[in-house]
C-alpha cells in the first residue's frame, strides 16, 4: 500500500486547526502536538479532551478550534469516545448523515489520565477494538494542578509531591510506566511515540495510522517550561536531547510488530546533556553530584537500547 510521504517540515499542512490565542503557557509542548495533529486530520473531527491543561484550550463559549471539542472528566475520555463513535455509526445506518458526513474521533490527554486515573477506559476501549485515535500529551507530570507525579513520572525527577530531601535525595524513586509497552499488550493495529522535535516523523507516522481502523495511539513527549523548569523558547531543544541521548525512543509497532524510526543504538549522546537542561534534574547536580543515581539513569537508557533490535 503507498502512502504519502511526509520528509520535512516542509509538508505540514498551512490550514491552521488552531487560532492563535489560548490560556495554555509559551512554548507549552502539548499545544504544539494537538496542533499538528489536528492539522494532520482535518476539520471533520471530534475531540475528546479529559481534564487537564488541554481542556484549558477551548473554554465555552470561546474556542480557536473549527471542529467539535468535547470535555469530559479525568478517567472517562476512551468511554466518551465510544459512545460518540456508536452515535455516528447508528446515524450512518440510518441513513441520517452519510457517510462523507462522518468524523474522526479523537481522544487528547495528559499522562496522568492516561497512566493512571484513565487506564482502565483505555484498556476497555482497546479491548473493544474503537475505531479512534488517541493522543496522550505526556509531560511526566499532573501539570494542570501543580506539577504532582504521575505514573509517568521519571526516575529522579523533582515534583511537587517527590522533592529531594534527606529520606530520597534522588526525589522519584519510581520508575516511568512503559505506556508504550502496555498499549502493546492489548494488540491495537498501531501505536507510535513522537516529539515536537521530529514533526516530519509524527506526520508521517499520523498518515500511516490513518490506514487502520481500530485504536491510533501516540505518546508524545510534551516539555512543560513551568514544570521541567526550562525557558519556553527551550522546548524544541531538550525534546530534540531527548531524542540524542535516547531517553526517548522513537518507535512504531505495526499489529505488534516494534520499528524505530530514529536509531540511537552507538551513537547516543550522554543522558547527563539532557537531564543538566531541566531545574526538575537539578538536585542531581547541586549541591553535591548524585553520581550513583546519574549512572542508574544512563544505565536504564544503556539496558533499553541493548535489548532493541530494530
Ligand atoms: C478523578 C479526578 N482526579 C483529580 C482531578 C483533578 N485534576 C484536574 S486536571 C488534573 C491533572 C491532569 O494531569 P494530566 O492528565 O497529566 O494532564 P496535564 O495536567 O499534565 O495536562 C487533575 C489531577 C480530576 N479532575 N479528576
Ligand atoms: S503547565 Fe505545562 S502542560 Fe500545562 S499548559 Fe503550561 S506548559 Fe503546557
Amino acid at each position: 500500500m503507498s502512502i504519502k510521504q511526509h520528509r520535512t517540515i516542509r509538508d505540514i499542512p498551512l490550514e491552521e486547526s488552531l487560532t492563535a490565542g489560548t490560556m495554555l503557557c509559551a512554548g507549552c509542548g502539548g499545544v504544539l502536538l494537538v496542533r499538528i495533529l489536528e492539522k494532520m486530520l482535518g476539520p471533520a473531527v471530534v475531540t475528546v479532551n479529559a481534564a487537564g491543561c488541554m481542556s484549558m484550550i477551548s473554554v465555552y463559549p470561546y474556542t480557536p478550534f473549527k471542529s467539535s471539542w468535547f470535555y469530559v472528566a479525568m478517567p472517562s475520555a476512551p468511554a466518551a469516545a465510544q459512545g460518540i463513535r456508536d452515535a455516528l455509526d447508528i446515524l450512518i445506518e440510518k441513513k441520517r448523515i452519510s457517510r462523507e458526513q462522518d468524523l474522526k474521533v479523537l481522544v487528547v490527554t495528559g499522562d496522568g489520565a492516561a497512566a493512571d486515573i484513565g487506564l482502565q477506559s483505555t484498556s476497555g476501549a482497546l479491548h473493544r477494538k474503537l475505531d479512534f485515535y488517541y493522543l496522550v500529551y505526556d509531560n511526566e507530570a499532573y501539570s494542570n494542578t501543580g506539577f504532582q507525579a504521575s505514573g509517568s513520572s521519571p526516575y529522579g525527577s523533582n515534583t511537587k509531591t517527590t522533592s529531594p530531601g534527606s529520606m530520597a535525595p534522588q526525589g522519584l524513586s519510581l520508575d516511568k510506566k512503559d505506556l508504550f509497552e502496555i498499549w502493546r499488550a492489548h494488540r491495537p493495529p498501531y501505536i507510535a511515540t513522537v516529539s515536537p522535535a521530529h514533526i516530519a516523523d509524527m506526520m508521517q507516522k499520523i498518515e500511516t495510522a490513518s490506514q487502520f481502523r481500530g485504536p491510533k495511539l501516540f505518546i508524545a513527549l510534551s516539555p512543560c517550561p513551568p514544570g521541567w523548569s526550562i525557558d519556553s523558547d527551550k522546548v524544541i531543544r531538550v525534546s530534540k536531547m531527548a531524542v540524542e541521548t535516547g531517553v526517548w525512543p522513537l518507535k512504531e509497532a505495526i499489529d505488534g510488530r516494534v520499528k524505530h524510526t530514529v536509531m540511537m543504538r552507538s551513537n547516543r549522546r550522554p543522558l547527563e546533556e539532557y537531564l543538566r537542561m531541566q531545574g526538575r534534574f537539578e538536585h542531581l547536580f547541586e549541591p553535591v553530584l548524585q553520581e550513583n543515581v546519574l549512572k542508574e539513569l544512563q544505565k536504564k537508557v544503556d539496558d533499553y537500547w541493548a535489548s532493541v533490535s530494530g
